[in-house]
């Protein structure tokens, strides 16, 4: 019998199965499509695994077999010796639900650690700190049916062409459906999806914020706000405004390097256009400004009442399962159903639910300060599962210190870079070996099924953490059998929560949470029950000159190419690893296309082939994936400082220099 899975990629979450020739498919359960890069997930299904559990005392030492008692013995000695300051737990957005929840109940109610984050750090924050100030609560305030009758989709800092092309597929639909709508994209590179916009604004990188700004101040001057929306069910305009008003059209023409008529258009948009749907991702998020980014667009939205029937600000999420962490209260202060541990109520609440006393009441650092907690050896032991750090994080020189300094335990599926830095690793089942709940961009929640034996001794995430849990004395807290009774058990905990799963049957997948719109009758979860607009300052980014180096995705790949990586079709686009460049600024330097380059920031140096691009001046871009075994990841360039609300680095961005590698070295390369 055929069985569907969810996509492990991307959280547009396309529902897709295996058909008799091993081949996969989309799934007409759901709309059918699908992208490239599931196509290639069976390739890569048992190659570069990792098979069994391996260890060793120290990370000179070669890594011994071991079986899975001797591995749960090791943690179990390590961890009752250790305080719960000294444990840190990075997750990520592609384990699924079941693995989320029981590694946080695991690390704050058994360890009693609040050390626990994501990759989703990297990667939404930004978006969950500005939903939060905005509306009071985290959650896509609309959902997949509102991109088929949007008219006009206003893309900032996403390239969902590349990046979500399920989605971008659905709104190229529209437009073929009906000549109202229109695309509008802002980059400033010129991207698969700026080329198939109606309309293109190349707009300098880290600057959104003033342009947003510049159009509010607009809307002000024109007369084009909706001031009925503004009074009945919003507050903090007028701060808001008195932000907006230091930035006239001029400003944003100075900083952002747009036209006036280009801020006039967007005002324009907003005023007078139809149903206005805002998509935005990383070229937002991953910025030291990047809550002000977001809420400088939001309060656009607000300020001319498209919510619902007449639009919606939906910030795109990447992987297949970042939502469902962020439900399940996978960061340093989350608690399951968006609880947070520092209100003595959640925290009670959890405590009496699970049978935990003790959960911690102060919230951890972030995993970019855990680094620097490692380094200062306040923290001993990481724990690192489905995510590959030594290739994602920022200021990689610093990172790999830290890797290799800690006790480092690492739960995944195939010999990645960060497997290769571990003392204890945990062979991981990956989709289609288990079974799963993920939820999409658009809360949609579904169940995969696993229908293949996990590679070797691998086991599903969530078993390894009841396991380990039964081992240390809390069982009667970890009694699962299964991934459903992790679930039902989850389920329970979202009762009248922003996020209530608990009115469905388990068996109704898929299924969305919180309906068409989070805020049909406008009421928010703020405490005054009105959304909230903020002054959006912006601090001009301080790396500038000569070059920005922007990082991003490639159609073909995924992150640090642990799966599309081992397909030769998928990689063909990808390599030689390459820098896109604007052809007068490589003029100017001397450098061809196909020339090998160094690109330099204070904290490294990388080599990458010049390709020519069509990117504003001043700027260039590099794919951020490539591991080791390619080349040197540019994260060893991009710097670990933050956004100072969300915590999330400025991976968008890095100044840099470029410099034509000499022919000499080029042959000694
Ligand atoms: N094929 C593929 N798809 C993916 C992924 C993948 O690895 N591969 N990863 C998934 C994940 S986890 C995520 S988070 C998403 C990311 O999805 P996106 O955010 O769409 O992807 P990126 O390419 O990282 O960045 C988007 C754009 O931001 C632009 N940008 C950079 N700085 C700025 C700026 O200051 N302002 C503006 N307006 N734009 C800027 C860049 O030029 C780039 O084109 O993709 C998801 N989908
Ligand atoms: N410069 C720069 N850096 C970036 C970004 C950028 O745009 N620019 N983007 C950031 C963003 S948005 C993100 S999301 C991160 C992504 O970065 P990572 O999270 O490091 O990316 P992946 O390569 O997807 O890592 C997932 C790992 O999980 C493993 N895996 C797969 N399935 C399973 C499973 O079921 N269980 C377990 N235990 N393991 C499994 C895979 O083998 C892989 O090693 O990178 C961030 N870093
Ligand atoms: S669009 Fe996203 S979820 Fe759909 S098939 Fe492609 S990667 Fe998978
Ligand atoms: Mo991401």
């Amino acid at each position: 019998m055929e069985r569907s899975f969810t996509c492990p990629y991307c959280g547009v979450g396309c529902s897709l199965r295996i058909d008799e020739g091993g081949r996969v498919r989309g799934d007409s359960s759901g709309n059918g499509d699908l992208c490239k890069k599931p196509l290639f997930l069976p390739d890569a299904l048992r190659k570069g695994r990792v098979g069994r559990p391996l260890y060793r005392d120290r990370i000179d030492e070669p890594f011994r077999e071991i079986d899975w008692d001797t591995a749960y013995t090791i943690l179990k000695e390590k961890l009752t010796k250790l305080s719960p300051e000294e444990v840190y737990f990075y997750l990520s957005g592609q384990m699924t639900t079941e693995a989320l929840y029981t590694a946080n109940k695991f690390a704050k109610g058994v360890l009693k650690t609040p050390n626990v984050d994501a990759n989703s750090r990297l990667c939404i924050s930004s978006a969950v700190a500005a939903y939060r100030i905005a509306f009071g609560s985290d959650g896509p305030p609309c959902c997949g049916e509102d991109i088929e009758d949007g008219e006009v989709f206003l893309i900032a800092g996403a390239n969902p062409a590349v990046s979500f092309p399920v989605l971008f597929r659905k709104i190229l639909k529209r437009r073929r459906q009906s000549d109202r709508v229109l695309i509008v994209t802002l980059d400033p590179l010129e991207t698969e999806t700026a080329r198939r916009s109606d309309v293109y604004i190349p707009i300098r990188a880290g600057t959104d914020t003033v342009f947003f700004n510049a159009v509010l101040h607009l809307l002000y001057r024109k007369g084009w706000l909706d001031a009925s929306f503004i009074s009945n069910f919003t507050e903090g305009f007028e701060e808001a405004l008195e932000c907006a008003m230091r930035f006239p059209p001029s400003e944003a023409v100075r900083i952002c390097g747009v036209r006036e008529e280009d801020v006039k258009f967007v005002a324009e948009l907003f005023a007078h256009g139809g149903k206005l749907i805002s998509l935005w991702c990383l070229g937002l998020n991953q910025s030291l400004n990047g809550t002000m980014k977001n809420l400088s667009l939001i309060n656009l939205h607000l300020a001319t009442g498209r919510l619902g029937e007449r639009g919606c600000p939906l910030a795109l999420t990447g992987q297949s399962n970042s939502m469902g962490g962020r439900e399940v209260g996978y960061s340093p202060e989350g608690l399951p159903g968006y609880r947070n541990l520092e209100r003595e109520e959640d925290r009670r609440f959890m405590e009496e639910f699970w049978g935990l006393k003790g959960i911690p009441s102060k919230k951890g650092p972030t995993v970019i300060e855990a680094m620097d907690l490692i380094l200062d050896g306040k923290i001993k032991l990481l724990w690192v599962v489905c995510t590959n750090p030594a290739v994602s994080m920022p200021h990689l020189s610093k990172v790999r210190k830290a890797l290799e300094g800690v006790f480092l335990v690492v739960q995944d599926s195939y010999w990645n870079d960060t497997v290769k830095l571990a003392n204890l690793i945990l062979p991981a089942a990956q989709v289609l070996e288990r079974d799963g709940t993920t939820t999409s961009l658009d809360r949609t929640v579904s169940r995969s099924c696993g229908m293949l034996e996990p590679y070797g001794e691998a086991k599903p995430d969530w078993l390894i953490f009841t396991e380990l849990a039964q081992r240390l004395g809390a069982g009667d807290a970890f009694p699962y059998r299964s991934s459903e009774e992790v679930f039902e058990e989850f389920r329970l905990t979202t009762e009248g929560r922003p996020c209530d799963l608990s009115g469905r049957e388990g068996k109704s997948f898929p299924f969305r949470w919180g309906g068409r719109w989070l805020y049909p009758e406008l009421r928010f979860r703020t405490p005054s029950g009105r959304a909230r607009f903020a002054p959006a300052e912006f601090h001009e980014p301080q790396e500038k000159e000569p070059f920005l180096l922007l990082t991003g995705r490639l159609k073909d790949q995924w992150h640090t190419m642990t799966r599309t990586g081992k397909s030769p079709a998928l990689l063909r686009s990808a390599l030689p690893p390459f820098v896109l460049m604007n052809p007068q600024d490589a003029e100017a330097l001397g450098i061809e296309e196909g020339n090998t380059v160094r690109i330099y920031s204070e904290r490294g140096s990388i080599e990458r082939v010049v390709r020519f691009g069509r990117i504003l001046r001043g700027h260039l871009f590099t794919p951020f994936g490539y591991p080791d075994e390619f080349c040197e990841p540019v994260n060893f360039l991009t710097g670990d400082r933050c956004d100072p609300v969300s915590g999330e680095p400025y991976l968008k961005f890095t100044a840099v220099a470029v410099e034509k590698k000499k022919k000499e070295e080029e042959g000694r390369g």
